[in-house]
């Protein structure tokens, strides 16, 4: 871990990301005030932003792997992935109204989702061993927002900003992985009628549980490992689409079923 900034500005930066988030208003990115901030400094944010949501009683549900397709790395001008935590706050259930109140240019990503029935822990954790661990996958729509003005962000600022996470739906027909050739399903996008994306899950690094496996080895680094029971959005398969109210948004997954979500005020 690379970690320049000391306890006094990781304080002030996740006291502005959680202003951010919580009132939903854009922040210009952190690495305008603090140019040699590195990913490890944007972790300490996004740890400590945990921290904060946890002690005022949002619970811990899991973790989502970002920027793991090759859409979204050439979407967002970056060539790493991310992670970022997952709150109850945070879920909507499947095929209900979801507001986009608070959120400040809110995007919708397809993913699959993997819910673990073994405890994992890096270093060194494959996709094999992600595989082995899961008690089933599902489809899942998750909402992402950034909160930098004008989508002007860098990876530092991202990882901070916990990814980008706002929402997620999860949804569809649950799965055993041993059921599935999993880097093969389909997944079409589609807004309003429209289809907008398609592409197959092998598009998240190869195969979605090596994204798991990926922040699983980084969870590794943050000092944490992924209890059963976690529910892990593993990346947008295709690029993210945006959205606002009155947008009716359905993911497609070969195999999966469906999720669908429609926007309001
Ligand atoms: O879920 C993700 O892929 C994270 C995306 C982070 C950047 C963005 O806001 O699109
Ligand atoms: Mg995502």
């Amino acid at each position: 871990m690379t970690v320049t900034l000391n306890a006094e500005a990781i304080t002030r930066l996740t006291e502005r990301v959680e202003g951010a988030q919580t009132r939903g208003h854009a922040i210009p990115r952190l690495t305008e005030e603090y140019p040699a901030m590195t990913i490890d400094d944007g972790y300490a944010v996004q740890s400590a932003l945990r921290a904060r949501y946890l002690a005022k009683g949002h619970k811990l549900i899991g973790w989502k792997a970002g920027l793991t397709s090759k859409a979204k790395m050439i979407q967002m001008g970056v060539d790493v992935p991310s992670i970022g935590f997952l709150t109850d706050r945070m879920a909507r259930p499947e095929g209900t109204e979801v507001s986009v109140k608070g959120l400040i240019h809110p995007r919708v990503e397809c993913e699959v989702a993997f819910v673990t029935a073994k405890n994992l822990s890096g270093p060194g954790c494959t996709a094999a061993d992600v595989l082995a661990a899961t008690d089933f996958v599902l489809p899942a729509i998750e909402i992402i927002d950034s909160r930098f003005s004008g989508f002007k962000f860098d990876l530092e600022s991202v990882v901070a900003d916990n990814g980008s996470a706002a929402l997620f739906v999860g949804g569809g027909r649950p799965r055993r992985v041993a059921d599935l050739d999993l880097p093969t399903i389909g997944v079409v996008m589609e807004k309003n009628g429209e289809m907008l994306a398609f592409a197959a899950a092998a598009a998240v690094l190869g195969h979605p549980a090596e994204a798991v496996a990926m922040l699983v080895n980084i969870l590794h680094d943050l000092g944490e490992s992924l209890p059963a029971g976690s529910f892990v959005l593993s990346g947008g398969i295709t690029e993210a689409i945006p959205v606002k109210p009155g947008d009716n948004v359905i993911a497609r997954y070969q195999g999966l079923g469906s999720v669908s979500v429609r926007f309001v005020d």
